[in-house]
């Protein structure tokens, strides 16, 4: 969180974690497609034409005014492929909160799995409390064939009760803003209760 006093803009930052191709960039891309123009920046994303991703996608959204302050969502994805370990752990650092996107595909599983511990790992030698930090968690693509139940992923991720979780299927925009207005809420709340 930053607060910008002299603009009255309250900076708040959530990155979209999750395994590779589990629809990240996805999201950002939908989010964007359907806020008014006069509320979102550009959407930047680094790649090359080879890789998917390479580095981020970065989407800035504003909001209504709390406590007469402006909120600013900067939203980022993080690159999933194995070997950008050290560019995800760069991207949390001073992250608000995360939504997880986690690929519903049975064959993912493992996947979801690593890339779940993996954040709970940059999150702790970040100095989190992973407790009480905003963690959202989406099950993607469930338009798909083959996909788990979302009671089976919440077990095997073992997802706490009191997390948010939302079906999703990113490329058709549902439950899309669902899991963002919900890790806006849950980021809105954190800084309330720590301000
Ligand atoms: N069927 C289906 N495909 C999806 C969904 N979300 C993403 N995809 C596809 O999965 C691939 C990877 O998506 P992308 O957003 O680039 O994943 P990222 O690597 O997590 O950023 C792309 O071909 C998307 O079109 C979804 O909900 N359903
Ligand atoms: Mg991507």
């Amino acid at each position: 969180m930053f607060i910008n006093w002299g603009l009255g803009e309250l900076n708040l930052k959530i990155v979209y974690y999750g395994p590779a191709l589990s629809g990240k960039t996805s999201n950002l891309q939908y989010i964007y497609a359907r806020t008014p123009p006069h509320l979102r920046g550009r959407l930047v994303s680094l790649k090359t034409q080879q890789e998917r991703t390479l580095l981020f996608d970065f989407l800035q959204l504003e909001m209504g005014k709390i406590n007469n302050l402006k909120p600013k969502f900067k939203l980022y994805t993080v690159p999933g492929q194995a070997y950008y370990a050290a560019s995800r752990r760069l991207i949390l650092q001073g992250a608000d909160g995360v939504v997880f996107v986690a690929d519903s595909q049975a064959g993912r599983s493992a996947d979801n799995l690593e890339s779940w511990y993996n954040m709970e790992q940059h999150l702790v030698e970040l100095g989190y409390d992973i407790s009480s930090f905003p963690i959202v968690v989406q099950f993607n693509k469930r338009d798909m064939q083959h996909i788990m139940p979302t009671n089976e992923m919440r077990r095997q991720l073992n997802i706490a009760a009191y997390r948010p979780c939302f079906e999703a299927s990113a490329i058709r925009g549902v439950g899309v803003f669902d899991t963002l207005k919900a890790a806006m809420t849950a980021v809105v709340a954190q800084v309330r209760k720590s301000a």
